[in-house]
């Protein structure tokens, strides 16, 4: 039987090339070996303030552009999540055994609770997260290193949760690509790129036009030095030696080979073009997906339909084994 792979994206904002870059390429990569499941994550992007009329146009965009960014229906599961009414059931089933100091733990509620108003459904995120990837029977969770701490929560929630009540979930395991994994914001390399960061220039987003491109890569902040060399590259100059080995599909190593001796200025201008090339195959299939909404529905439909059968059988099983019937 082939591995199961499951992972989703919150469509809270626009998605960006760390989404892209840290998660929907993996899932591409992985879908032709796996059976795998791709959600559209609305329950969690409500945990923070999101408006009405925008998340549904969201969601439609989101389902858009992973097909565009080459997810195949007829390879993969997609869904969005509060299609199924079993995620938040089990979610509600595995509260009941999450110690709240672990919660506490948790970075990502640490940081968002600082920037909104704290609510429960923010501080209980990865317990919902943690029944998203359990519903499945999932092996492999390919996610950005930001979600690390939820996946480990969820492996000792699986783990307890088998112990007090008898083998019933299998231990996911985070699939998370070594150097592309953490792609940093273009104007603080101190900081992730984020689909909320309230300086436009910090995020490329799947969908900008090449003007905003090229703008936002001619200002990406690097450091004083004027040439590349392999030995002395700042935060802000290997993020986008990253971003380019990732858009080429190739090692670190083998861009040094291609740029080191180049002036940041030429590095940049390659970088651009490829970004530029890059998204407007994606931007132009994306267009021809997001115009047809019919077939878009039918393919959540199908994915919904899934869902409902594969992790209904999980759900039956801990029902029973917590006495719920
Ligand atoms: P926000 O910025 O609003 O917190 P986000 O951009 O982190 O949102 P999510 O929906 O939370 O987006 O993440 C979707 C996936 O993209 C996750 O697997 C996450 O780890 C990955 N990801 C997000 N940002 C980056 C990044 N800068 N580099 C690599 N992967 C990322
Ligand atoms: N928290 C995740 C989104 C997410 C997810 C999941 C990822 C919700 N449920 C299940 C993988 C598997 C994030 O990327 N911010």
């Amino acid at each position: 039987m082939s591995k199961v792979v499951f992972s989703g994206i919150q469509p809270s904002g626009n998605l960006h090339i760390g989404n892209y870059i840290g998660a929907l390429n993996q899932w591409v990569k992985m879908q032709d070996s796996t059976e795998s499941i791709f959600c559209i994550v609305d329950l969690h992007a409500i945990t923070v303030p999101q408006d009405p009329v925008q998340l549904k146009e969201k969601v439609l965009e989101v389902a858009a552009l992973y097909l565009a960014c080459g997810i195949d229906p007829k390879k993969s599961h997609i869904f969005v999540q509060s299609e199924n009414p079993n995620h938040t059931s089990l979610a509600w089933i595995l509260n009941t055994i999450t110690p709240f100091g672990q919660l506490e733990r948790m970075t990502q509620f640490k940081d968002k609770s600082e920037k909104h108003e704290a609510n429960a459904g923010l501080f209980d995120y990865p317990v919902l997260m943690a029944a998203d990837i359990l519903l499945y029977q999932t092996d492999e969770v390919p996610v950005g290193q930001d979600q690390k701490q939820h996946l480990e929560l969820t492996r000792d929630l699986a783990e307890k949760f088998n112990s007090k009540f008898g083998q019933t979930f299998k231990l996911p395991v985070p699939v998370i690509s070594k150097e592309a994994a953490r792609i940093m914001s273009l104007q603080n390399p101190d900081n992730k790129m984020s689909k909320s960061d309230t300086n436009s220039l910090a995020t490329i987003y799947l969908l900008d036009s090449e003007d905003q491109i090229r703008e936002k890569i001619k200002k990406a902040v690097t450091d004083s030095g004027s040439q590349i060399s392999r030995d002395a590259s700042s935060e802000g100059l290997s993020n986008l030696l990253v971003i380019y080995s990732a858009l080429k599909d190739w090692d670190l190593n083998k861009t040094y080979d291609e740029v080191e001796g180049k002036s940041y200025g030429e590095f940049k201008n390659l970088l651009a073009d490829l970004v530029v090339l890059h998204l407007s195959k994606i931007q132009k299939k994306y267009h021809e997906i997001r115009s047809d909404e019919k077939a878009l529905r039918q393919v959540l439909g199908e994915g919904r339909d899934f869902a409902i059968e594969k992790s209904s059988q999980t759900l039956q099983s801990v029902k029973e084994k917590v006495g719920l019937v």
